[in-house]
């Protein structure tokens, strides 16, 4: 990288890194590497085309070929070497999406930690994909399911989780046998290509086939490729409702699958017996943390009458302690939103909570200092008279709003009573209260948390919300299952053929 002449100091910070983390010199092209610390474009990045993406299936699917005989314990060496480099190159890693993402360095260190995790699991998984015997009604027949690998699996990556998410998805896929191509977002191409290039050397480490994993850089019109190409058996794409409701009916069109893992609008009941110290704590690391861009940010607290304007004291005494600023210094706890089209949301949707009757207790506003191009918000806390359109809405920014309840069944209702379904919390110092939460006619969503916040989910369960988020799940419990295709196979190990039903046919 030598013959790269810079002058930024976060571009020099950049190259450093990929230098440290072995990954070549991005070539220049189209495609601008940027950082959300100042808004300053690093450098430029050589972008795919469509037809690139078209020759990256082409090379996965060939590659397929040869993976899906691999014994699933021997293909997981690929994912075992993945984690050992991913432990020894944490930092720089991590370093990395700081600079792209904008996460203060715990939380990006966590997403590298999260990738770790996730290795681990799927190198244990390698040996228990199971399938069931079922006993047969024939006499010598037996019964059974065996889970062979699906084939190309396309992944479509969101830029809040730029190298998290596409770990859960490829740790698990390749030990299924399954190949890859990735189209990460494209504000995230320095991080994808980081990990592009520690997967291929895991896999010529562990002497497995590097092409198992393609990487395609570029924008929507990649992704349409990924979508429409027949040869891509799943199709695995995060970001939000728009983009799901786009990519879904074509896959579905052409009878490929998806696992989509869309927005959310997450909440939090409040009861009166929660104790409110552990309860803000959560709070303020659920919607101010990753200044408020995960898709399982809390976006809305439904808090009983009688303990709401306590709380919402207590919060914004929090609130008002939070370090907002350049992620890379230490004390800072939210750093800036991704971009300026962040920003607007942010602002549009405050100004829409004002004009339904909201009041902004904390927050909202721009934290300047930083240059005109990078977006830096105060994390904003804001009570609404009622749980208008706008809060139904996901705005992918640090905006909290705080609704009132008088009955739990109330809270609960308005709890589900937005389109969304992926993460819901509540904190209650009563089992009663908890379990009515958890049960069949409790919170809607994919996750369900007690006395912990919305977010910050572990990789061994599995991760995902219902109506407009998707219905995906990814990483932990079974969520393989959505990576490989089932046979259901009847042995006749007898002389006789009796048919199935008692049918005779003679
Ligand atoms: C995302 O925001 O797309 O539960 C993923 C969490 C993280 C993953 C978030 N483990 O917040």
């Amino acid at each position: 990288m030598t013959d790269t002449v810079t002058t930024d100091p976060i571009a020099a910070r950049a190259l450093g890194l990929l230098d440290a983390l072995g990954v070549p010199a991005p070539e220049p092209g189209e495609l601008g590497a940027r950082t959300p610390i100042t808004g300053a474009v690093l450098f430029p990045v050589r972008t795919d085309s469509p037809a690139d993406a078209e020759s990256a299936i082409e090379r996965a699917a060939h590659a397929f070929r040869g993976w899906r005989t691999v014994p699933a314990p021997v293909r997981a060496a690929v994912v075992r070497r993945l984690g050992e480099l991913l432990v020894t190159h944490r930092e720089e890693l991590g370093g990395l999406v700081t600079l792209e993402a904008g996460k203060i360095p715990a939380e990006a260190v966590g997403e590298v930690q999260e990738m770790v995790d996730v290795c681990e699991f799927a190198v244990g998984l390698s040996r228990q994909l199971y399938g069931r015997t079922m006993p047969s009604e024939r006499p010598g027949h037996r019964l059974l399911e065996t889970w062979h690998p699906l084939g190309v699996v396309g992944v479509i990556s969101a830029f809040n989780f730029p190298v998290a998410v596409w770990a859960w998805n490829t740790a698990i896929a390749l030990v299924c046998g399954d190949t890859v191509v990735w189209k990460p977002s494209e504000l995230t191409p320095l991080t994808a290509l980081a990990c592009h290039t520690l997967l291929r050397r895991a896999a010529r480490d562990v002497g497995a086939d590097p092409e198992v994993h393609q990487l395609v850089l570029g924008g929507a019109e990649n992704g349409a490729v990924l979508v429409d190409d027949p040869r891509v058996a799943l199709l695995s794409a995060t970001g939000s409702v728009p983009m799901g409701r786009a990519v879904a009916p074509r896959v579905a069109a052409r009878f490929g699958r998806c696992l989509l893992e869309l927005g959310g609008n997450n909440a939090a009941v409040v009861t009166p017996s929660a104790d409110l110290e552990l309860a803000v704590r959560g709070i303020v690391f659920a919607a101010a943390g990753t200044a408020g861009q995960r898709c399982t940010t809390l976006r809305r607290l439904i808090v009983h009458r009688s303990i709401a304007d306590e709380l919402v004291g207590r919060l914004a005494g929090a609130y008002g302690q939070l370090r907002v600023g350049d992620p890379t210094d230490p004390g800072v706890l939210v750093g800036p939103l991704i971009h300026e089209r962040g920003y607007r949301a942010m602002t549009a949707a405050l100004e829409r909570a004002v004009a339904d009757g909201g009041e902004i207790v904390s927050g909202g506003t721009r934290v300047d200092g930083f240059g005109p191009d990078a977006y830096y918000v105060r994390p904003a806390l804001v009570r609404m008279p009622a749980q208008t359109a706008i809060v139904r809405e996901e705005t992918f920014a640090p905006i909290l709003y705080v609704l009132t309840y008088d009955e739990l069944d109330t809270a609960i209702e308005l709890h589900n009573a937005v389109p969304q379904g992926l993460s819901s919390a509540i904190f209650t110092g009563e089992q009663r209260e908890a379990e009515r939460f958890l049960a069949a006619d409790g919170s809607d969503c994919g996750i369900a948390n007690v006395n912990i916040g919305t977010s910050g989910a572990e990789i061994g369960g599995a991760f995902g919300g219902e109506k407009q988020t998707g219905g995906g799940r990814e990483s932990g419990s079974d969520s393989w299952k959505a990576y490989m295709r089932r046979a259901t196979n009847t042995v006749n190990y007898s002389t006789e053929l009796p048919l199935a039903q008692g049918i005779r046919f003679e």
